[in-house]
C-alpha cells in the first residue's frame, strides 16, 4: 500500500484514458489501464505518466492486461465493451456487453472485492445490475454513471437557452439511461429560481422548454451521430470523476446516479436513475422526491424500459435467473 488511492480503469477506451487523464491531474490516486486490447492500456499509461512532468502532478500510471493488477483498488470505473455507432440504440449493445460484465464483474470479485464501482458500460441500467450480480459485491458498493451526465447535458441547454452561467444551473434527471429518461423541470433551477419561473421573466416558452427536455433525451445521439464513430466521452468520463470524488472525499453529494432501489418510487429490486446520496459509504441512501402524475406516469415508462432489458439479460445468461 502506497498510502495513496488507488484507482482501476477496467476498458481503456475513449472514456478510460479521458478518466486517467483527469483522475491524474486531479491526482485522485494511482492509476491502472485494464483493457484486453494488448498494448494500447501500456502505451496510454506512458503518454499519460509523460503529462506529470509538465502539468505537474504525482500520480503512477500504468497499463495492464492482467486482473491481478487491479488488486487493492479503491476506486473501479469501468467502460469496457463496444459503445454505439450511428442508428445503434443503447439497448442494440446489450448481448455483446452483458458477457464483457460477466467477465468484469467475475474479475472484480477476484481481485478487488472491496471497491466502489461504478459502471458506465452500455445499456446502463442493465450493465450495472448485471454487472453487480456477477461480482457479487452488496448493492451500495456498485452504482451506474449517467445522471450526473444526463443533468449535465439538460443544464447546459437550460444555461444556452436563459444567457445564464452553467454554474447557476441545477437541473434534474430521473429515470432509465435511454430515450424514456425524465428531465424533471419542477426540480430544476437557476440559482434556486425554479426554471418555469424564470421562464416566464425571461419570456421563454413552454414549447421551448419541452424542446430542450427532448434535446437531452436525445442527447447522446445527437453526439453519436456528429462524431460517426464511437459516443461522448470527455462529459461521461469527468461525470464519473464526480461521482468517484464523492466516494473519496466521503462527500455525501447528492448524485442522480443509477442506484440500486428497494421500494422508493414503487420500484423493487432494480438499478434505475433516482437522487443518491454517495459518500464513504458508497450509495449511502436513495431521496424520494415528490413527483407530479405526469412525472410517475413519465418515470414508470422508464423503470418497465429498464425491466425488460433485465429480463433480456436473464434469457441471455441463465446464471442471472
Ligand atoms: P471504447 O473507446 O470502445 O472503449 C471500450 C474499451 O473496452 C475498448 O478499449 C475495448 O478494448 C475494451 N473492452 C472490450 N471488451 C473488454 C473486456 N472484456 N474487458 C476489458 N476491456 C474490454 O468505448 P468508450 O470508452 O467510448 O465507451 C465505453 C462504454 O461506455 C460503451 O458501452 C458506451 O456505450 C458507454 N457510454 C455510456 C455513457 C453513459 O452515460 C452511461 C456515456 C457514453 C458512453
Amino acid at each position: 500500500n502506497t498510502g495513496r488511492n488507488k484507482i482501476a480503469l477496467i476498458g481503456s477506451g475513449m472514456i478510460g484514458g479521458t478518466l486517467a487523464h483527469l483522475a491524474a491531474k486531479k491526482e485522485m490516486g494511482d492509476i491502472v489501464l485494464f483493457d484486453i486490447a494488448e498494448g494500447m492500456p501500456q502505451g496510454k499509461a506512458l503518454d499519460l505518466s509523460q503529462c506529470g512532468p509538465v502539468e505537474g502532478f504525482d500520480a503512477k500510471i500504468t497499463g495492464s492486461n492482467d486482473y491481478a493488477d487491479i488488486a487493492g483498488a479503491d476506486v473501479i470505473i469501468v467502460t469496457a465493451g463496444v459503445p454505439r455507432k450511428p442508428g445503434m440504440s443503447r439497448d442494440d449493445l446489450l448481448g455483446i456487453n452483458l458477457k464483457v460484465m460477466k467477465a468484469v464483474g467475475e474479475g472484480i470479485k477476484n481481485n478487488a472485492p472491496d471497491a466502489f464501482v461504478i459502471c458506465i458500460t452500455n445499456p446502463l441500467d442493465a450493465m450495472v445490475w448485471a454487472l453487480r450480480e456477477f461480482s457479487g459485491l452488496p448493492h451500495n458498493k456498485v452504482v451506474g454513471m449517467a445522471g450526473v451526465l444526463d443533468s449535465a447535458r439538460f443544464a447546459t441547454f437550460l444555461a444556452w437557452e436563459f444567457d445564464c452561467s452553467v454554474k447557476d444551473v441545477n437541473a434534474f434527471v430521473l429515470g432509465g439511461h435511454g430515450d424514456t429518461m425524465v428531465p424533471v423541470l419542477s426540480y430544476s433551477t437557476i440559482n434556486g429560481i425554479p426554471v418555469k419561473d424564470m421562464a416566464k421573466i425571461k419570456g421563454i416558452s413552454e414549447d421551448r422548454l419541452d424542446a430542450i427536455v427532448q434535446r437531452t433525451r436525445a442527447g447522446g445521439g445527437e453526439i453519436v451521430k456528429l462524431l460517426g464513430n464511437g459516443s461522448a466521452y470527455y462529459a461521461p468520463a469527468t461525470s464519473a470523476i464526480a461521482m468517484a470524488e464523492a466516494y473519496l472525499g466521503d462527500q455525501k453529494r447528492i448524485l442522480p446516479s443509477a442506484s440500486y432501489v428497494t421500494g422508493k418510487y414503487g420500484v423493487d429490486g432494480m438499478y434505475v436513475g433516482v437522487p443518491t446520496v454517495i459518500g464513504a459509504g458508497g450509495t449511502e441512501d436513495v431521496v424520494e422526491i415528490e413527483l407530479t402524475e405526469d412525472e410517475k406516469t413519465n418515470l414508470k415508462v422508464s423503470t418497465d424500459a429498464v425491466e425488460e432489458l433485465l429480463e433480456a439479460c436473464k434469457a441471455l445468461d441463465s446464471s442471472l435467473a
